[in-house]
Parts: C-alpha cells; structure tokens; sequence
C-alpha cells in the first residue's frame, strides 16, 4: 500500500545544497519511493552546540514501504553521501535525512520515533513542512503543521531563492 510521507533533509558540512541535490536523486532512485514534491530550501541557524549554519528542506514521498524499511534506506543514503558515525546526533553532517511527519502512522521504537520526537520545536523542520502541508495535524499533540508554527518562539530560518533546487512546490520528474 503506498502512503505518503514527509522527510526532513538537512546539511552543514561540505557543498550543502549539491549534497541535498544528490539526497533527492538518490531518493528518486528507489524503485518503492516517488519524490512527489518539494518545498524551498531554508537556510536555517544551528540548533545544539555551536556548528555551521544549516540548508534544511523537506520532501513529500509515496513509499510502499514500512517506516523501518525506509529509515534503512534513508541511512544508507547518508552513508553513500559521507556521513560518518562519528557525526552523532547532534554534530555537524554533510547529510542528515529524518522522517518527520508520516499521515496513519505512529511509531515509537528506540531506533525510530514517528513523527520525529522534535518536530513541534523546530522551526527549520515546520517552515519548510508547512509549505507542503500546512493542515496536516501531528497524531499526538492534534495540532495542525500551521497551528504547531504559530506556538512557536522565532528562530533564525531564511527562505532562499533556490538555484539547482527543484521549482517549489511542484513535482519532480525522474529522467
Ligand atoms: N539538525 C540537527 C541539530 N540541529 N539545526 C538546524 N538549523 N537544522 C538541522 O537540520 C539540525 C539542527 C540534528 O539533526
Ligand atoms: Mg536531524
Ligand atoms: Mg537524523
């Protein structure tokens, strides 16, 4: 069955837009993944320790795949891009893919929490969000991604004219 869902992409080690380019590709790539749409690219302030300043996006997916099946592929991306385990959580990264939001599906397993555990805090994971789903309500604090954002202190997150990105929002058509 397929199902859509919303993965947050982020970056800042390295060419940091070339690299979401190639997280897209690679997403498009997967023959049980269809990149539906995308919202703009938002240059985003660290949250966490001190590090470099952030590109964050997110992307609209079909899968017919389950959550854990996806979260492997989405790992293996990172690897594939040069992410390595000493990155951790919280440090710098060429690439970080993270599901966010996941309409039907609630998962709390200690590798894998959907929707992401921090997603109502951030604003660099909403804003991007609310463009590709701003009524779309979060299953277990039934707010909506809009009503989510307005309850939310400000946070140093751009929107920026995108360049290679794809057109936003709008469909990405594999080649
Ligand atoms: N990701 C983190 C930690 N901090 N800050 C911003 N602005 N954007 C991120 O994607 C981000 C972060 C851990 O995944
Ligand atoms: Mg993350
Ligand atoms: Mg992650």
């Amino acid at each position: 069955m397929n199902s859509t869902v919303y993965v947050g992409l982020g970056s800042n080690e390295g060419d940091r837009e070339a690299q979401l380019v190639s997280a897209l590709e690679a997403l498009s790539r997967i023959d049980a993944v269809a990149v539906l749409r995308c919202s703009a690219l938002f240059e985003s302030a660290p949250v966490g320790p001190p590090q470099p300043r952030y590109l964050n996006a997110v992307v609209e997916l079909e899968c017919s795949l389950p959550p854990q099946r996806l979260l492997c592929i989405l790992q293996q991306i990172e690897k594939d891009l040069g992410r390595l385990p000493r990155d951790g959580r919280w440090g710098p990264r060429p690439i970080d893919l993270d599901i966010l939001l996941w309409p039907g599906e609630l998962v709390a397993d200690p590798q894998l929490q959907v929707p992401h555990l921090e997603l109502h805090k951030r604003r660099f994971a909403l804003e991007p969000l609310a463009e590709l789903a701003p009524d779309e309500e979060h299953p277990v604090l039934g707010l909506s991604v809009t009503q989510l954002l307005a309850q939310l202190a400000p946070q140093d997150v751009q929107r920026l004219e995108a360049t290679w990105w794809p057109e936003t929002p709008s469909p990405v058509t594999e080649s």
